[in-house]
């Protein structure tokens, strides 16, 4: 089995045999796949299976899996270079494009992954207004920067405990985590730290609880509340940005953070992120300001025109109400096969993202989302991944769709489905 012979390789030289560790399948058991190539909607390992992708590599590939158009800029860059170190023009059209579609977005600064940008919006955030506490969600996840890599007890407002070795408390104790959608515990964490609070950062749609929307009203709360703190908001758009709507969760939810966190889509498949926002915030990161933040491959021309690709394609299309239809198609014919089976199931989607839980109950915080019936995740991951379906190897992730997927598509995905149901 040539998955197994090289994943036993990888192993042997890389930490779990992975470059990041959801891909170990440890949550849900089963050999990973290695991956050979991948086309439009699907993707194929090393022993020449091909699935129909839902995973969709995290989330940045809207347009599905190699799009000439992405490739053929990419094609094109290479050959005049990889990498200047300098600036490029592509960095100023790729800012011109944010600028214009993120509505709160005057000013931007790229860097090549969404930890990058997260981290970089809390370091300008305590810049910004000299304050130290960090306010964000439990189930919410920012990449893994030191501040946002804490666990702490959900229910109520929380000092961070380290939730990972290599954090010491001195700064996890500066991140208080406060539960998804409950404005009320986020009103007591300012009352009690409010003049020290730099920030909140929030994902305005999680999706790494698995897809969770926000309450009517959450969100703007979040915004009043930094505002009459004087702290700002951080609006994690990652896997929102350009997913939802052109000018992301933020034009879709009507909230204006003060800075946004972009990423995944942004670059197309190639290595990039983004933070941008207030212009008399953005003017404090160097060299026009005094809070540091640098990158050897920061606006990287590759990733630069596959994102402008990206981006200009998208737009062209404008495909949010057909993407959205189609997932709907995807989720209603999964759940009348759930239904059927008897399996109790709550399906969160919005656009073309969507989670299903094995629950019974709805699922609005990282709480309800922990009730899910893992094992059963589990054992339907392992069913589609045999049946050609590849769908995220977590619970606590996001299904996504492209322009790529098609109505056929979805009817296959929907019979091998109902084949790997078969044994439940
Ligand atoms: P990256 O550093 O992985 O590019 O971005 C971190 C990040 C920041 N913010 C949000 C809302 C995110 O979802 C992410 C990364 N997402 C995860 C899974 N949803 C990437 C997959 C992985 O870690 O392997």
């Amino acid at each position: 089995m040539k998955n197994r012979e090289l994943f036993e390789r990888a192993r042997a030289l890389m930490p779990g045999g992975v470059s990041s560790p959801v891909r170990a399948f440890k949550a849900v058991g089963g050999e990973p796949i290695i991956v050979s190539k991948a086309q439009s909607s699907r993707i194929w390992d090393v022993e020449g299976k091909e699935y129909i992708d839902f995973l969709m590599s995290w989330g940045p590939l809207i347009l599905g899996h190699a799009h000439p158009k992405v490739v053929r800029a990419v094609h094109e860059q290479v050959l005049k270079g990889l990498s200047y170190g300098l600036t490029n023009e592509h960095e100023i059209t790729l800012a011109e494009l944010v600028v214009s579609y993120v509505p709160s977005v005057q000013m931007v600064r790229f860097v090549s992954s969404g930890t990058e940008a997260t981290m970089s919006a809390i370091r300008l955030a305590r810049g910004y207004t000299g304050r130290k506490y960090v306010v964000k969600f439990d189930g919410c996840y920012h990449g893994h920067g030191d501040s946002l890599l804490v666990n702490a007890g959900s229910g109520v407002a929380t000092l961070g405990i380290p939730g990972t070795p290599g954090v010491p408390e001195e700064i996890a104790g500066l991140t208080i985590v406060v539960p998804y959608n409950d404005l009320s515990a986020l009103e007591e964490t300012f009352r009690r730290y409010g003049e020290d609070i730099a920030c909140v950062i929030v994902e305005p749609v999680a999706g790494n609880m698995g897809v969770v929307l926000p309450r009517e009203g959450f969100l703007q709360g979040i915004k009043d509340l930094t505002q009459r703190y004087g702290s700002l908001c951080i609006c994690d758009e990652v896997i929102t940005n350009f997913r939802l709507s052109k000018g992301g969760a933020q034009e879709l939810f009507r909230v204006e953070p003060d800075i946004t966190c972009m990423g995944k889509i942004l670059g197309g498949g190639m290595p990039l992120g983004a933070y941008g926002g207030r212009r008399d915030i953005m003017e404090k990161v160097a060299p026009e300001g005094p809070v540091y933040q640098a990158g050897t491959l920061s606006g990287n021309p590759v990733s630069m025109v596959a994102g402008i690709a990206t981006l200009e394609e998208l737009f062209r299309l404008n495909p949010y109400q057909a993407l959205e239809e189609l997932t709907k198609r995807l989720t209603s014919g999964i759940g009348e096969l759930l239904t059927r089976k008897g399996i109790h199931h709550c399906i969160n989607q919005i656009g073309s993202m969507f989670t299903i839980f094995f629950t019974d109950g709805e699922v609005y915080d990282y709480e309800t989302a922990k009730r899910s019936d893992r094992e059963l995740f589990a054992r339907f991951f392992r069913a589609l991944l045999k049946e050609g379906v590849l769908i995220p190897p977590s619970q606590f992730e996001a299904w996504f769709l492209s322009t790529a997927h098609t109505e056929e598509d979805i009817d296959i995905a929907l019979e091998r489905i109902d084949r790997a149901l078969s044994s439940f």
